[in-house]
């Protein structure tokens, strides 16, 4: 049973969501979805109101998610326009650079003239509703004003993180046949300049990126770049002579808004697909009721654009609320471990969201960092990305916060669209790593193995019984893939990937992934994707990648390699192959550990058994009885498990 936290005082004795008005909201919101859902859709400016709210299957013979499937709407009618008349003048983006004295503020009425420049900019360039365009930026602004214009004139976004390599960003303009591809020249983080064009220039030399006709470029830094005549355009040389209005594209609610690709168990990553409607409704009312939202709040999340926290919770959210939404270009730790108190200091930020792995590492830097500076703005702390383990949660609750600030655990998914569990502030006591209750209209479970729930305390495989607004509507191009993948397993429910747990107080906790996906510092990457970027290899024959815990990461990679005959394992074939993976994905990917396998442990039917080489990772330099690894009667060669252990790597 986990230590309990009353809710701060401060926090007590405000205008919060009170314990039971959650309980009240959460019974409305269940009973009569239809009712709840169409008074929510309100927080919406729309062209025509839908009439419709819930049209859902999850039968997997017949499955649909549309909500709202009449509404016409525009959705950065409710980021930018609609505020323009009260909050004009307003902070919509507080830019904070790499560098200490890079600041700046941009106003909603200026995002709004940036948003309609851009987005006049690429109509002009040929670019329409329905079109994919890619987006490799750095954590500028721009990369909000992209997003945003492409959202504008009903473009479909799809934001590759700036730290993905060339093949994967191809990869993912391949699968969505972008038309366009808007990057910087470089990208600055922590001092160090990332050839973001560079890569764009490589990537776009790989085959099945021919659908490319634009590269737009924003000039960050000034470095030197290759520029290729009637193909690569600057982006201020663009929008120079732009009008400031635009007239914002009718959207269809169930039109598409964005595609973002995440990994999986299995194959190449999938490129899940929000819509527009619900994906708003949803992103705006949790980010209001997670993070207690009030007009004057500086909130601050620490994620990059190019994942889904930072569409949700840095982009839409935030400005479909109106409220002022800081982007952080630079890292936490450098020019030193206070940077981040630092940028709460100097933009007396209210609200702090970021991730365990960032907690952890700070964390280790002990208490001085943090002491040194006031933090007295601060109200209200997030986490989100992976679980964070009760020491993490007391640092961050205790030092950080000097108890005056609860912690909203928000649990979701790429999938999800947005937060699913969280402890509502003011609404729930707090136990450290728990994400204590469903969101409104969420329907959690827990099935054991064979499907059967789970009532009451226990643990087991975490699903959703029925739709959210937020609930991705697809993998694109691929529908059967988005079936196969989240509605086969336990037909009839949404099937989250995660294990949780509920203890007798009906509370819940999430304890990770139970499929083969591996969360390292917060970042998503599958197992199959490492294994087949290490065979790509010539030299290898056979690669299984598991995680294996981190004290700052959660989690890292460990890889079991078995070279070709007549290959000899070296060391600096070892550093050949990390080097391998971050060409093709990128260098989070790369394994921590590799260890030579002359052979894997495999069943008879010639399936390697994973649960066995994630215990003998796991085991680091623990001695323990091999017979805790389980049961191996299974294995063809039994002889394999006690070679493997005998030369796992220490750590
Ligand atoms: C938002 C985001 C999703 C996976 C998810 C789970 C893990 C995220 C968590 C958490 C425990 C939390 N996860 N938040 N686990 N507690 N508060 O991170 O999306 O990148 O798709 O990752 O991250 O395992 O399934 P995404």
């Amino acid at each position: 049973m986990s230590k309990e936290y009353p809710v701060p005082p401060a926090f007590a004795a405000a205008e919060q969501i009170k314990p039971d008005t959650y309980a009240g909201l959460y019974r409305e919101s269940i009973d009569d979805p239809e009712k709840f859902w169409a008074e929510a859709a309100r927080r919406l400016e729309w062209i025509k109101p839908p009439t419709q709210v819930k049209d859902v299957s999850f039968d997997p013979a017949d499955l649909h998610i549309r909500w709202y499937a009449d509404g016409v709407l525009n959705p950065t009618v409710s980021c930018l326009d609609r505020h323009l008349e009260t909050r004009g003048d307003k902070t919509a983006l507080l830019f904070e650079g790499d560098d200490p004295a890079i600041a700046r503020a941009i106003t909603y009425r200026e995002l709004h003239a940036q948003v309609c420049k851009f987005a006049n900019a690429l109509r002009q360039l040929g670019v329409g509703k329905g079109d994919r365009i890619a987006i490799y930026m750095p954590m500028i602004p721009e990369a909000c004003v992209a997003m945003l214009a492409c959202a504008r004139i009903g473009a479909i976004h799809s934001v590759v993180f700036g730290g993905f390599s060339p093949d994967a960003l191809a990869g993912r303009i391949a699968d969505s046949k972008c038309k366009l591809v808007i990057t910087a020249d470089e990208g600055v983080r922590a001092n160090r300049k990332i050839p973001l064009k560079a890569n764009v220039d490589e990537a776009l030399t790989r085959p099945g990126t021919e659908s490319i006709e634009t590269v737009v470029v924003v000039r960050r830094t000034g470095g030197a770049v290759a520029m290729l005549p009637l193909r690569d355009r600057w982006w201020d040389a663009l929008v120079e002579s732009q009008p400031a209005e635009c007239e914002p594209e009718p959207m269809n609610a169930e039109d598409p808004l964005f595609i973002l690709y995440t990994s999986g168990s299995t194959g190449k990553p999938k490129g899940v697909l929000h819509t527009i409607g619900g994906y708003m409704v949803w992103v705006s009312y949790t980010h209001e009721a997670t993070f207690d939202l009030r007009e004057d709040d500086v909130y601050w999340c620490t994620a990059d654009v190019g994942w889904v926290t930072g569409h949700s919770y840095i982009v839409y959210g935030p400005l479909a609320n109106g409220a002022t939404s800081l982007v952080f270009e630079g890292v936490p730790n450098w020019p030193d471990a206070s940077r981040l108190w630092q940028v709460c200091d100097k933009h007396q930020v209210t609200i702090l969201y970021t991730a365990p792995t960032a907690i952890r590492a700070l964390m280790r830097e002990g208490d001085g960092p943090v002491r040194k500076t006031s933090r007295k703005s601060l109200r209200l702390l997030g986490s989100v990305g992976e679980p964070i383990n009760p020491e993490a949660w007391e640092w961050y609750f205790n030092v950080v916060g000097e108890g005056r600030c609860p912690i909203v655990d928000t649990w979701w998914q790429t999938e999800t669209g947005g937060t699913l569990m969280c402890p509502l502030p003011g609404s729930t006591v707090l136990k450290p790593g728990c994400a204590m209750k469903p969101f409104f209209g969420i329907r959690p479970a827990i099935l054991d193995v064979d499907g059967q729930p789970i009532d009451g305390e226990g643990s087991g495989n975490l699903v959703i019984t029925d739709s959210w607004p937020g609930q991705m509507r697809t993998v694109y191009g691929d529908h059967q893939r988005f079936i196969d993948t989240y509605f086969t397993m336990y037909p009839g429910v949404y099937t989250t990937g995660d294990g949780a747990g509920r203890d007798a107080d009906g509370d819940w906790k999430i304890t990770g992934r139970v499929d083969d996906v591996i969360n390292v510092s917060g970042h998503r990457i599958g197992t199959a994707e490492i294994e087949s970027a290490m065979m790509a290899d010539v030299r290898v024959a056979e690669a299984a990648v598991v995680g294996c815990p981190h004290e700052i990461k959660g989690a890292t990679i460990y890889a079991f390699v078995t070279p070709k005959e007549g290959v000899v394992p070296t060391d600096a074939l070892r550093k050949e192959l990390a080097a391998g993976i971050r060409e093709r994905i990128g260098a989070f990917a790369a394994p921590e550990y590799l260890q030579w396998a002359p052979a894997l442990p495999k069943t008879r039917s010639a399936k390697t058994m994973r649960r066995i080489l994630r215990k003998i990772a796991e085991t680091g330099s623990n001695e323990v009885d091999l017979a805790t690894l389980g049961d191996t009667s299974t294995l063809a060669d039994p002889s394999v498990v006690k070679r493997l252990y005998d030369e796992r790597v220490r750590y």
